[in-house]
């Protein structure tokens, strides 16, 4: 059965990003709670702001889960990527992202690359940038793996990445790799831009998406736009998608009104 979650963003340069609540974890666990949400997604600046959250005892508290943990404030914040042409700062890049990947571990929340993946430019083409790219993942995969979750890849809009912009791609992408710990990010916003078609999209990952972002074609809360859930769903069921469907949406028209949106949306198309 897929589950629901929401995200929560306690980083100040994302304050106006695709994040449903902003600033206080407390009060979007209790929020998100009160809803019915089964868990929350965390976008935070650095692993020690993960660890410096009391998550154990409010996740206890609220009866939720973590569904996963963003890594995307090491290129906000920091500006590191994985493609980046210096070694020094792709493992500048690598380390921050097993900061984060070993803070959610203990709640078995898996790490999500996205921004943090970077692109190929005219310094660092397209062969060069994929292979740096597969070598931090057969990296990152493996220290996942041993820290007890798998690691998410996001393929993003042609806006974000020029790497993997479609499932099919996002596939491609993994099937060399050494590690089969890296599972994909279907994210529905993204997906509307790249995709053909969203529910083929879904079928082309197949068994290998491991996370869904959950939001309308405006990138507003599910429901606010005109995206059309029926054959989504369809194909999630098909084939036998059972994680997350977390909303990464904006808090329009507030944060609150976007995660009740969310849910009641999540509870037609899911229920
Ligand atoms: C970025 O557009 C996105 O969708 C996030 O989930 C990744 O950082
Ligand atoms: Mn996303």
């Amino acid at each position: 059965m897929v589950k629901s979650a929401v995200t929560i963003a306690i980083v100040p340069e994302a304050r106006k990003g695709p994040f449903v609540f902003h600033e206080d974890v407390a009060a979007g666990c209790a929020k998100a709670a009160a809803l019915g949400f089964d868990a929350v997604e965390l976008f935070a600046p650095s692993a020690e702001a993960i660890n410096a959250q009391p998550l154990e005892q409010l996740l206890s508290d609220h009866n939720l889960s973590l569904a996963a943990v963003g890594t995307g404030a090491g290129m906000v914040i920091h500006g590191l990527h994985l493609c980046d042409p210096s070694e020094d700062r792709r493992q500048q890049g690598r380390d921050f992202i097993k900061g984060i990947i070993d803070a959610g571990a203990p709640f078995k929340a898996p790490a999500i690359i996205g921004s943090m993946q970077g692109r190929w430019t005219a310094e660092t083409d397209q062969a060069t940038a994929l292979g740096y790219l597969r070598d931090s993942l057969n990296e990152l995969g493996a220290h996942a793996a041993q820290a007890g979750a798998p690691l998410i890849y996001e393929p993003l809009n042609r806006y974000e990445t020029n790497l993997a912009t479609t499932m099919k791609e996002g596939v491609e992408l993994l099937a060399p790799l050494e590690t089969n710990n890296v599972v994909l990010l279907a994210d529905l916003f993204h997906m509307n831009i790249e995709e053909a078609c969203i529910a083929q999209g879904i079928r082309d990952g197949g068994k290998h998406i491991g996370h869904v972002h959950f939001v309308d074609s405006n990138r507003q809360a599910a429901g606010r736009g005109h995206m059309n859930y029926g054959p989504i769903v369809e194909a999630l069921n098909e084939i036998g998608y059972d994680g997350y469907a977390s909303a990464e949406a904006f808090p329009i028209p507030d944060s609150d009104e976007a995660a009740r949106q969310t849910i009641e949306t999540f509870k037609a198309v899911f229920g």
